[in-house]
Formats: C-alpha cells, structure tokens, sequence
C-alpha cells in the first residue's frame, strides 16, 4: 500500500532543461583525469544529464583533430565514458575542426571521412552524443559548415539508430556578431539557412560573456536564427582572466522562454567551479523559479560544510568579471562596499567600526579557509586568499592612520603594505571595488598617492 497522498501545494510547474550540463570549453590547461571523474559524480548528484568534452588545448580536439587519440588516452576516455554513464550523464564528444577544415574538393571529401573515423572511435567507445565547434576561428564559411554538419548528421548519426541530433557552435556564435542593426551577416544567414533543423544550435548571448540573458534576448537571437537556440555559458569560465576566480552565482538567465540546452564552461580550478556549477544545476532544474542568492548560499553550505561562513565571505568578494569586452557575475563585496561609502561620506567613528569589523571579518575567514581548506581547494585559491589578507591589512592600517596621520612607524607600515598589495595584484585579483579600491582611497585621502 502506498502512503496517503499528502498535499503538497506546487510551487511551480517549471520544467528541468532538456539538456543541461557543462562544456569542459576553457582555454588554458585542461582538467585532469581526476578532475574530470569528479566532475561527472558531481552532475550525477545535481541532476546536470550533460557533459560536453570540448577542452581548447587537447591537441586532439582541435590542431590535430583528423589524428586518432594515443591508446592511452583512448583507456582515458573509456573510463570518462563509463563514469558518465553510471551517472546517467551524457558524455557529449566534441570535435573542433575549425583551424584547417577543408569543405571542397578532394581534401573536403577527405575530411568529412576523417571526421566520421574520428567520432566512430568515439562511438566505438560507447559515446552516442556528438558536437562540432566553430568557434574562435578565421575561416567564416557558414555554407560550407552547415553543408559539413548536414552531410554528418545524413551520414553518420542517422546510420546509428541510437546516436543523438549533433550539437555546434557556429563561427558567430553570439547575438552581438551575427547581425547588423537586426540584418543577418552573410556568415549567420548562410549557416543557419542551410543547417538541418535536428542540428542544435550553441550560442553565448549576447556578446561572448554578457552580462546577462534576458528572455527579450534569447527571444530575438531564437526569431534571427529561425529556431530555439541553446546555451553555451561563459561563467564560471576565467580563461580570458586567469588571476580572478569566479565564486558568484549563475544569474539573470531567462526564466520564461523555453531553453533546449544549457551548458556551463567551468573555470580551470574544478573544485572552486562547483559553487556556480551547482546554483547552475539549480537555475537549470527550475529556471522559472530560480534564486540566485538563495542557490549560492545553500551550494556553499553543501560544499563547504563548517566552513561555509568563511567560504561565503570570501566568495563574496569574488564574483565579478570585467574586461573591455567581458562583464558578468554580480558585483564583488556589496555589502562591504556600502559600509566603506558610508565611513567616507560621514566620517562618523560608528561608521568607521562597522568598516573595520567588516574587514576583521574577512581577514579571519582568509585566515580560516587558509588553515582548513581541503588541499586541492586551498590549491586553487591560495594566492587570492594571501591577497585579500594582504589588502585587509592596508585597509586596516589605513584607517588607523587617518585616526593618527602623524605616527611615523605607521605610515612606513601603510607604505610597506600598499606597495606589497600592488606588487601581487597582476597575481590575483579580489574584492577590486571593496576592500581592494579602499586601500587607493585612504593612500588619496592621505596624501600619499
Ligand atoms: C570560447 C571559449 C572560451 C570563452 C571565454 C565560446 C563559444 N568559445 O571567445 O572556449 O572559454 O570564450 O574565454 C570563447 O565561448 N571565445
């Protein structure tokens, strides 16, 4: 007998994304067998069914795409493919092809075999899930990749019965470059009027990291392409700024329009990815419902355990990345931020306590995390924990200093210290607009810049 149905008023009846997982997309040095086992237990436990193994710098994946893996690695594989299948993940093979394709003539004919020996390794393998990337390369032929992709899903996936429509990234793969003032571009037009319409279609938004993805967005670059386009997305990613670590949470995804797929391109630091991964899971299992706060917040404490509170104030000042062409993830240090406006607007000694146990607070956490971080964590983050100790103590003598600008032995400290935060800032980047920008302020408003 089965129990009484209890009531359960439904909060919603949002679906789960069909396909919604990670792309191992990054530039720079790939994970390793290790990170990449631990990774596809972590999908499993987050209900993520996808894994795209696209990693830039696997010679194999890319520069020499038309030569078979080295048996080692073949055994690699298996082992991925295996993991990945006990999971219930879908280990997606990606191929990039992009460098030196040739569509035409004798070498396209060759090509288009030598990609087919290619994925029916894979597929020999035990992989059923196939992409093609063209992004990031010079060669801007839509017709002939879309005629590339067609002739594979004709040729290969449908002579295996079990194999999944192909999955790619075009070579303008976000909204910003595929279109003048709405007018497809040449590139955008072709490829996605010859595509077949099986062929599930990656972008990033619009830019390559943007600051969002509104449904008004996805909406107009799904009604430019003329089908529902999935979602290729750069955060936690930080190959373009290796010295900053993205711990915020996944945020402003679309909540109402229909997403086929979602895929999340990870930092290199596999276990500080998990923190956006998993709010990540959450946006993709509910994205009508999703929280990015509340989601953040309960991955730390998930992942982090008793030092969750550490984890979160550190996190905290760790969230944003910005570059002349990239933004995204919310601001960095909010609260802290606050605090410090309110000490330079009304210079009122409460409000300069409320600074100085902010940043007390902060250093303990570095302190703590530091002490008790697994060693493969504390690996990833330790020369952006040494930083922000570095910055907390300027700020903190800083401030002392203001209170006693005559005091020779402090000022020397402040020197000592302000010029030891500068020489490792092109090292690791933290809290840049809170506790990082307060130590230029006080060095202003003493005189000393
Ligand atoms: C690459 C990706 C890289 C990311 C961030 C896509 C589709 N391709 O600009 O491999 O990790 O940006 O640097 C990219 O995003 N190109």
């Amino acid at each position: 007998m089965m129990a009484a149905a209890v009531y359960t008023p439904s909060i919603s009846l949002a679906a789960p994304i069909p396909l919604r997982g990670i792309v191992e997309g990054f530039y720079g040095t790939p994970w390793q067998q290790a990170d990449r086992l631990d990774m596809l237990a972590f999908c499993g436990q987050h209900s993520l069914n996808a894994y795209i193994y696209a990693p830039k710098d696997d010679t194999y994946h890319r520069a020499k795409w038309r030569e078979p893996y080295p048996e080692a690695k073949m055994q690699e594989l298996a082992e991925l493919i295996k993991a990945a299948k006990a999971q219930d993940v879908r280990f997606i093979f990606a191929v990039s092809p992009g460098l030196d394709i040739h569509f035409y003539g004798l070498k396209g004919y060759q090509d288009r075999l030598a990609m087919e020996r290619k994925l029916q390794a894979m597929y020999d393998l035990g992989v059923r899930d196939f992409a093609i990337f063209f992004d990031d390369i010079k060669d801007k032929d839509g017709q002939g990749q879309a005629e590339f992709l067609n002739w594979l899903s004709e040729h290969f996936v449908a002579a295996h019965s079990d194999v999944q429509p192909l999955l790619t990234v075009p070579t303008e793969y976000f909204y910003g470059d595929m279109q003048t003032d709405g007018a497809k571009k040449p590139y955008t037009q072709a490829f996605s009027q010859t595509l077949r319409p099986e062929i599930l279609v990656l972008y990033t938004g619009d830019g390559v990291v943007p600051d969002g993805l509104s449904d008004a967005q996805l909406q107009q670059a799904n009604d430019l392409y003329g089908r529902s386009l999935g979602v290729w997305w750069n955060y936690p990613v930080t190959d373009y700024m290796e010295n900053k670590l993205a711990l915020g949470p996944m945020e402003k995804l679309p909540g109402k329009t229909a997403l086929p797929a979602i895929f999340f391109n990870p930092m290199k630091y596999e276990q500080l990815s998990k923190i956006a991964l998993a709010t990540g899971a959450d946006y993709a299992q509910q994205p009508q419902i999703y929280d990015a706060q509340a989601a953040w917040e309960k991955a730390i404490a998930q992942q982090y355990g008793k030092l969750a509170p550490a984890m979160t104030a550190v996190a905290d000042e760790s969230q944003h990345l910005e570059n002349n062409w990239a933004k995204i993830g919310p601001a960095d240090g909010r609260k802290l931020r606050q605090a410090i406006d309110a000490y330079w607007q009304s210079g009122r000694a409460e409000d300069a306590q409320t600074v100085r146990e902010k940043l007390a607070r902060l250093r303990k956490a570095a302190d703590t995390l530091q002490l008790s971080l697994p060693e493969r964590t504390l690996a990833e983050c330790r020369p952006q924990l040494e930083q922000l100790i570095r910055i907390v103590d300027a700020d903190l003598t800083g401030m002392r200093l203001r209170e006693q600008p005559e005091d020779q032995a402090l000022k020397a400290a402040f020197n000592r210290q302000r010029a030891a935060v500068a020489k490792y800032d092109a090292q690791a980047r933290i809290a840049e607009t809170s506790a990082r920008a307060f130590v230029d302020e006080l060095a202003h408003s003493l005189g000393m810049d």
